[in-house]
């Protein structure tokens, strides 16, 4: 399917998304929101794809939120259309994805980022929350997810100052799992996307359901819930076939079951 704002291209069993709006530095208006909406429904619904990366271009992965289109928009128009409330289906996604950020991840760009399950940066990766400098406030989860991710201090000077972070300090801080040179960021986004799509794809959700349950309860309930995940994947055939594999030295073939 062909979308306004996204190159979308799969390679094996890994989709790649491209943001795509260089004019405003894939500033993330509704047609964005719109596009990623539908695309990440279509990854998650199809079966043959396991992972997926989501970049932007050499200069941004995005620059935040569509400014203009927001200009005229009042407190009536954004809760009245709830605007951006899409990407509450984007964070739903069950399968694993990554974002591979390169430039600048701003405001809007940087929240999307950081609803990846990880974050791989080139080192010209800028993040940055400045929407107080336009009189507000991050809109799409940046001021939980951010702070979840580097704690308080920085997140709390990140939003008052507006500062930018750039991809040493985001990965010394946590924000980031990996810092790569530019040139070869999207080769090793695709390669750890591809090393993810070829694991037991009920693990791989499983996995990412145990470590997202961290940021949402207690530590008991987080643990009970993982060893309840682990009880539940033995009943899998892909549970059999990856522990036979290992004692036969073997690949595990997975039938997703
Ligand atoms: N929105 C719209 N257009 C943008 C945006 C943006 N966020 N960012 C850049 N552009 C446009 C510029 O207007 C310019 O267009 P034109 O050539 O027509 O003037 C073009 O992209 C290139 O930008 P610059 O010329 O400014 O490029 P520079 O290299 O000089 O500067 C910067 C790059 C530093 C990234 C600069 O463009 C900038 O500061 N951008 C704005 C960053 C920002 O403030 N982001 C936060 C936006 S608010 C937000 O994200 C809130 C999210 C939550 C919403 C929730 C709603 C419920």
């Amino acid at each position: 399917m062909a979308y306004e704002t996204l190159l979308v291209e799969t390679h094996g069993a890994v989709t790649l998304i491209r943001l795509n709006r260089p004019q405003a530095l894939n500033a993330l208006n509704s047609q964005v929101q719109k596009d990623l909406v539908a695309a990440f429904a279509a990854y998650d619904a199809d079966s043959t794809q396991r992972c997926l990366v989501l970049t932007g271009s050499e200069k941004a992965f995005a620059a935040g939120a569509d400014i203009k289109e927001m200009q005229p928009l009042s407190f009536a128009d954004m809760y009245g259309q709830n605007f951006f409330a899409g990407y509450e289906q984007v964070t739903a996604t069950r399968k694993p994805w990554i974002a591979a950020v390169a430039g600048f991840a701003l405001g809007g760009g940087c929240e999307l980022a950081m609803m990846a399950d990880y974050i791989i940066a080139a080192d010209t990766a800028k993040f940055g929350q400045p929407e107080v400098k336009l009189g507000v406030l991050p809109g799409m989860g940046g001021s939980q997810r951010l702070t979840r991710a580097v704690g308080k201090a920085k997140a709390m000077q990140m939003c008052l100052t507006g500062r930018f972070m750039d991809a040493a300090e985001a990965e010394s801080a946590g924000l980031v799992a990996q810092v790569v040179p530019a040139a070869g960021l999207l080769d090793e986004a695709l390669k750890q996307a591809q090393a993810i799509a070829d694991m037991a794809p009920l693990a791989a959700i499983a996995n990412k359901e145990a470590v997202n349950a961290a940021f949402e309860t207690t530590l008991s309930t987080g643990v009970h819930f993982e060893r309840r995940l682990f009880n539940a994947l033995c009943s899998t055939a892909d549970k059999v076939e990856g522990m036979a594999a290992f004692s036969e030295k073997r690949k595990g073939v997975w039938r997703g079951a």
